[in-house]
């Protein structure tokens, strides 16, 4: 299971224009086979150099990058808790999600005439949860950990205050226009995708690690999992026999294991640890499973 992401907004904030950008982000579906196929949910790799430098010394013949998935949420109007719009549906598709983006307009356009009122904007979204919430008797959707997505215009107006935290101010435009350029154009023209930025943001407010598992010449893989996650845990996200037979882990940080130039080497040296059941697993723990 794979942690997944809502990007919930009023309508024309943006939030299609942010799926699309990201879902180009798209791996292949082949390696996450328990992948919905629903065009509101993509499958997107989240950045990790460290990935990169652990295959640069273990040269695998393939690297898997771990994933999170964003679902584009249409339809949460002022008054949906109440039926309006898409209503119920569209909080029902909510609840499943681990986080949500609040996608927010501070940008203007011509053919919208109404007012840009960001922290009006978030207003009503909040209530619209807070309703809902009180309306069935738990605290789901204002519990949901979220990030503040201003998107905003290239030439920003002053007027529209600053970005709350935990959050981040993204022209989505530029973003969506930068996918037609090549690489060499986006560099001349001095352009700079905050996407990684975001995919991040979101890691670190749902409280996510990444680990990664070496499987000899053949692959090197990063996963996810929660902070505070004792390694049967990371063991059962890479196969149940691991966590079922569970003997003892070899772990090692990713910068020792790179420093040590190879997974042989790093053992020679001493500084493969083995741990037992009881480890909680480290962001950038490197672990071999034995069982
Ligand atoms: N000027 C400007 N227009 C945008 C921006 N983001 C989205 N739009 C436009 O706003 C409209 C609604 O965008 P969309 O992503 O479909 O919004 P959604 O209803 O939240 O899914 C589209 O016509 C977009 O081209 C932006 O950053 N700047
Ligand atoms: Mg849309």
């Amino acid at each position: 299971m794979s942690f997944s992401v809502g990007i919930v907004g009023l309508p024309n904030s943006g939030k299609s224009t942010l799926f699309k950008a990201l879902t180009k982000k798209q791996v292949a579906i082949a390696d996450y086979p328990f992948t919905t196929i629903d065009p509101n949910v993509g499958t997107v790799a989240v950045p990790d150099e460290r990935l990169k430098k652990i295959a640069e010394v273990v040269k695998p013949e393939k690297i898997t990058p771990t994933i999170i998935e964003f679902v584009d949420i249409a339809g949460l109007v002022k008054g949906a808790h109440k039926g309006e719009g898409m209503g119920n549906q569209f909080l029902s598709h909510i609840r499943p999600c681990d986080g949500v983006i609040e996608v927010i307009r501070a940008f203007k356009t011509a053919n919208i005439r109404e007012e840009i009122n960001p922290e009006k904007d978030i207003e009503i979204i909040e209530n619209e949860f807070l309703m809902k919430d009180q309306e069935l008797g738990d605290n789901v959707l204002t519990a949901k950990p979220r990030i503040y997505l201003f998107n905003i215009q290239s030439d920003r107006d002053p007027d529209l205050g600053t970005c709350r935290d935990p959050g981040l101010c993204i022209n989505l435009k530029d973003e969506a226009d930068m996918l037609d350029l090549s690489k060499e154009e986006v560099k001349e023209l001095g352009l700079r995708s905050q996407l990684d930025q975001l995919i991040l943001a979101c890691y670190n407010v749902l409280g996510l690690i990444t680990f990664f598992t070496i499987r000899g010449e053949k692959e090197t893989r990063s996963w996810t999992l929660k902070n505070d996650s004792d390694i049967l845990e990371a063991a059962a996200k890479v196969h149940t026999d691991f966590s079922e037979k569970f003997i003892k882990a070899g772990v090692i940080p990713w910068k020792e294991l790179i420093e040590a130039g190879s997974w042989k080497e790093a053992r020679e040296m001493g500084k493969i640890k083995l741990v037992g059941k009881e480890y909680i697993v480290q962001d950038g723990d490197v672990i071999e499973f034995k069982i």
